[in-house]
């Protein structure tokens, strides 16, 4: 399939549309390959934040669907759209009464199921003195599925050391985790590894139980990605592995990926040692500049870099950044490697990531980067995305297709702050991209990749 490129986003015309005859709040155009829908701080949320983490529903009745984190005030949010490409009413809570906390940290840890509606988030309880607390909510409906509070940890020097909340979590089946038709929650939470053993059963089942472990001594102070995926060869590690970014809280020393094996966490949270006490990480990825956030965010991934019947075909490609660096590096799991970074300098190039089939629905899936420290036209801090596509020869690695933003960047407008991919359309094969930007979500719509819906246009 023919694939043509939409790089512009026109947005001029944003607050001067009346919203009474229909529900668009932006219906530029950009040629005539994608249209925009920009939302900005829904009255309902209260959140100025609106859009610092956003993740897409993976199942569909109709249109498309994403569940939106706000801060300041703290928001839950949905945005959806029908088929026609109309935005439907936005449902939005506060949840902050029951679950009992003070608002978001500053970089919310989200993830979705991609087998449900699930979604589950990181909340800070208090200032200093409160444990935090992990909570799935079903991100269509809003409804609480679980919460589960985590208590403060002791110290290697003896002391509780409180308020710490996770930067990074995973939805999970990790073989002989409890039942394995319920998932776990993997969640990288300061010095600790976290796993929630089969997540959604009640706290008294049988199956549920806390897991963790003290990432590997003290040259761990803080985590801040997890991922688990298959990167090491089943001869020598069978099943996937977990992988926890490891650094310095104020991210001022060198960090690491630090991969484990999972039947190594059998340790009871609330004693929770070392995640090396019984065998050594099977395998630590570093960087040869010695990036204070190597793994800031890491994304499993299938790129055909290798021709089965190639045994190393099975094994997941990994994609992690480092946005002080700039930079985003593949680890194919044939055995290359790739890294990528725009010309754009001190971009945080790589603050948000994602790997999802955008452009033509043809198997093979797109690099997405958000660089929201990216100036575009010379604005400073207005945002990027760039979205690549994987080549394989003359050897594995990526090109870029299109470079995103708006058409007028705003200064510290964060475009690319967090990003997520929905399916669209009659089948769902369609898809949109949502880009999450300072207090506002942009949804792309592309009529190269599917017909033109647009419906009531003003
Ligand atoms: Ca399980
Ligand atoms: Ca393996
Ligand atoms: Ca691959
Ligand atoms: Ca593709």
């Amino acid at each position: 399939m023919v694939t043509r490129i939409f790089a512009r986003t026109l947005l001029t015309a944003a607050a001067a549309l009346p919203l009474a005859a229909c529900n668009w709040a932006v219906f530029d155009e950009l040629a005539d390959d994608a249209w925009v829908d920009r939302v900005t701080k829904p009255e309902a949320t209260d959140s100025r934040q609106y859009g610092v983490a956003l993740v897409a529903s993976p199942t569909r009745g109709a249109g498309t669907h994403a569940f939106v984190l706000g801060r300041s005030r703290a928001s839950l949010s949905t945005l959806g759209y029908d088929d026609a490409g109309e935005r439907l009413a936005i449902n939005a809570i506060d949840p902050r009464a029951t679950l009992a906390f003070a608002g978001f940290p500053e970089r919310p840890a989200l993830a979705g199921d991609p087998d449900s509606e699930h979604v589950a988030f990181s909340v800070v309880m208090g200032e200093n003195v409160d444990p935090s607390r992990i909570a799935v909510y079903n991100g269509r409906t809003l409804d609480i599925v679980k919460s589960v509070v985590l208590t403060a940890q002791t110290e290697v020097d003896g002391t509780d050391r409180h308020n710490i909340y996770a930067e990074g979590l995973t939805f999970a089946t990790l073989p002989g985790f409890g039942m394995d038709t319920i998932k776990e929650l993997v969640i990288a939470r300061g010095p600790q590894l976290v796993v929630m053993q089969d997540y959604s059963e009640a706290d008294s089942g049988t199956t549920f139980a806390l897991k963790g472990c003290r990432a590997v001594d003290n040259r761990m102070d803080w985590s801040y990605a997890v991922a688990v995926a298959n990167v090491i060869d089943d001869t020598i590690h069978p099943g996937p592995e977990i992988l926890i970014s490891v650094g310095e809280e104020r991210r001022d020393g060198v960090a690491e990926i630090v991969v484990l094996s999972p039947a190594e966490i059998t340790q009871p949270y609330e004693t929770a040692g070392s995640c090396e006490q019984n065998a050594a990480a099977l395998l630590r990825i570093t960087s040869a500049e010695a990036a204070t956030d190597l793994g800031a965010r890491i994304v499993a991934a299938r790129f055909p870099d290798v021709v089965d019947p190639d045994p190393l075909a099975a094994l997941d490609d990994l994609v992690y950044s480092a946005p002080s660096l700039n930079k985003v590096f593949v680890r194919f799991g044939g055995g290359g490697a790739a890294e990528i970074s725009p010309s754009d300098s001190g971009s945080d190039f790589g603050d948000a990531l994602l790997v999802a089939d955008l452009l033509d629905d043809d198997g093979v899936p797109e690099l997405i980067v958000g660089a929201p420290r990216s100036d575009p036209r010379g604005v400073s801090n207005g945002g990027a995305v760039y979205v690549y596509r994987f080549r394989a020869t003359p050897s594995p690695g990526f090109d870029l297709a299109l470079t995103l933003h708006p058409a007028e960047p705003a200064e510290e407008e964060r475009f690319g702050k967090s990003l997520a991919v929905a399916p669209f359309g009659a089948t769902g094969g369609g898809k949109v991209l949502m880009v999450g930007a300072e207090g506002a979500v942009f949804t792309y719509f592309r009529t190269a990749e599917y017909d033109d819906v647009r419906v009531g246009r003003m």
